[in-house]
């Protein structure tokens, strides 16, 4: 039991209560426990298991009673009064009151009036005119709950970082720009860069909350506000994304930061790290513990610090998430990852001759641009019609386009190459889609597979090894073919794959398109530690597709990957050295 799961049902107790009318003092009192619950760092687990009830009521706002019910919650999972506030109303009820702008006055009246108990009923009652025959509710109030029961559903659904972080981004500038901010930064999964985001959640350290708070909610940032306090907003942005902004003050800065960034796993392993050294980590600071006595603060202002007060380096964010990050920060050995300024190319992009958009030339012209030396063209191959696939004549020609484009670049004394590669299918029992005369003045292939995604795993794994063996494939391309929060990966066993990979030295890609990022974080972290290498690559049919390299970077990351494990921090040179020895 979490103390956000312990808060989430003291805020439900709340809710039933105001639903069947119960004083708002008592309302009011269940909401400041869980409130203070959910920004409490201690886990309430660790509190009772060690102080019992008596450390439980150290929380502020949790008296003797509320205690109790905590206790009763930790021992046996649930609490009577609880259960009892759900038998009375129907189960949809609880989901009804995270409708916005739907509060319990109104749920509570349509359930009397009309026994509407879940948000399809309700959205079921608003199109057919209903609500307004009900006191207090017009037809204007019928569409705002259609709107609200819309960006309710949409803002249920994780969403992709590459949606979120610039989005995150802005909010953070807005904030940095505040006269009464002395720093801000952007917390929780979207620091952290997990591929999927739930809320986004933004800390600011201020002399002054109150102000920071009070202009954040009134800035028109939120499409909605749903609660302004003077340390805290809460609203929602135009799409239903949730928001919640926390302004502290600067001494304790560092300790609210390590703990919102998360995940929590992490927070809990590093306060378990803390008490075995007699220290405290809580959202204020590190304190020296005493038996039950907290001390003296000894950190809180950095998050460096608070990490150096418990014998620790300052570990990246993309490492947070309890998979043995802490014991490499107390050794010393903690990877030094890759940066997006390591990345030297990129080796997966489309161009108008099969279904980009722009020509071979421009796309090379805006790589040389951003400081890239050299670069891979990976147009479909013949098998691949429906994305324009290139023919035989076509990939020949290709290829005579890009020896001149290399030579008027040698001409000119430019330190730029494009390398000719060539994006060919898998196709059944292994075979890869790359005519044997291209094939030999091809500079690479990467391969990947578009079809037969139905079949088993057993024999869509066969087949990409089969095709890895057959040494026509340098890179191995978005190895899975998921589609975050769209299609699932197709069956395959990847880290025989990799294993395969590795013993043939072939690379394998860490799709940099938000989408996909596939590898992912943990398969990366397998093949790293396997020796199979990689290759960051954007995809990019477009140019702005070629801004989805951070998002590779920020998943190598998350795998603790290493610029000498990513091909394309290479030079060009290594590159063709590494190609040639395959071929040889
Ligand atoms: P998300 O929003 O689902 O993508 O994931 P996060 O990691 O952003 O999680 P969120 O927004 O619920 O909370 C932000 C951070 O706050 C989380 O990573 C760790 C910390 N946190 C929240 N609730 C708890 C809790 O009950 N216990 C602990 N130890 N930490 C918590
Ligand atoms: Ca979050
Ligand atoms: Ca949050
Ligand atoms: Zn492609």
């Amino acid at each position: 039991m979490t103390n956000a799961q312990a808060a989430e049902i003291l805020q439900q107790i709340a809710d039933l209560l105001n639903i069947s009318g119960a004083n708002s003092f008592r309302i009011r009192s269940y909401r400041q426990a869980a409130e203070s619950l959910e920004s409490w760092a201690e886990e309430i687990e660790e509190i009772y298991a060690t102080q019992g009830v008596k450390g439980l009521r150290d929380i502020p706002d949790i008296g003797k009673s509320l205690a109790e019910k905590i206790e009763e919650l930790l021992n046996i999972g649930q609490i009577s009064q609880h259960q009892e506030l759900l038998g009375q109303f129907p189960d949809g009820i609880l989901e009804l009151l995270k409708v916005p702008g739907l509060g319990p006055r109104t749920i509570a009246l349509i359930w009397s009036e009309l026994e509407i108990a879940d948000i399809d009923e309700l959205e079921e009652a608003a199109r057919s005119q209903q609500l307004r025959e009900l006191p207090g509710l017009g037809a204007k109030s019928e569409e705002k709950i259609l709107a609200s029961i819309e960006r309710y559903r949409q803002g249920m659904q994780r969403a992709l970082l590459g949606e979120i972080l610039p989005l995150g981004e802005q909010l953070i500038s807005y904030l940095r720009e505040h006269p009464r901010v002395i720093a801000a930064e952007l917390a929780g999964s979207a620091r952290r860069r997990r591929a999927t985001v739930g809320d986004i959640d933004l800390l600011a350290t201020s002399e002054h909350p109150e102000e920071v708070c009070r202009d954040f909610a009134s800035s028109g940032q939120l499409e909605e506000v749903t609660m302004a306090g003077d340390t805290k907003v809460s609203g929602l942005l135009a799409g239903g994304r949730s928001v919640d902004l926390r302004v502290v003050a600067p001494e304790s800065y560092g300790a609210v930061l390590q703990y919102f960034t998360g995940s929590q796993a992490h927070g809990v392993a590093l306060r378990t790290r803390a008490q075995k050294m007699d220290l405290t980590v809580n959202e204020y600071g590190v304190f020296e513990q005493h038996n039950d006595q907290v001390g003296e603060k000894i950190a809180g202002a950095s998050e460096e610090g608070v990490y150096a007060a418990v014998g620790l380096e300052w570990i990246p964010p993309e490492l947070r998430e309890d998979r043995g990050e802490i014991a490499a920060a107390a050794d010393g050995t903690l990877p030094e990852l890759i940066e997006l300024s390591d990345i030297r190319s990129d080796l997966h992009m489309h161009t108008t001759g099969s279904d980009g958009m722009c020509s071979l030339e421009e796309l090379a012209e805006v790589c040389r641009q951003r400081g890239y030396s050299y670069i891979g063209i990976t147009d479909h191959s013949p098998a691949l019609r429906v994305a324009g696939g290139l023919t035989e004549e076509e990939i020949i020609a290709q290829i005579q386009e890009i020896a001149q484009l290399n030579e008027r670049y040698r001409e000119e004394g430019i330190e730029f190459r494009i390398l000719a590669g060539l994006e060919a299918d898998i196709l059944t029992k292994g075979r890869v889609d790359v005519p044997d005369a291209a094939f030999e003045m091809l500079d690479f292939v990467l391969g990947s597979l578009h079809q037969g995604f139905s079949s088993d795993a057993d024999k869509i794994t066969q087949r990409v090894i089969q095709a890895l063996e057959s040494g026509k494939i340098d890179i191995l391309g978005h190895p899975t073919g998921r589609l975050l929060l769209q299609r699932e990966p197709y069956g395959i066993h990847l880290n025989e794959v990799i294993e395969a990979a590795g013993e043939l030295d072939v690379v394998i890609e860490i799709n940099a398109n938000p989408r996909r990022l596939d590898l992912d974080d943990v398969h990366a972290r397998f093949a790293q530690g396997n020796g199979t290498r990689l290759s960051i690559n954007t995809d990019a049919h477009d140019i702005p597709h070629l801004d989805f390299m951070q998002y590779g970077v920020y998943t190598a990351r998350r795998g603790w990957i290493e610029p000498r494990s990513v091909i394309n921090t290479w030079p060009v040179n290594k590159v063709k050295e590494w190609l040639a020895q395959r071929r040889a």
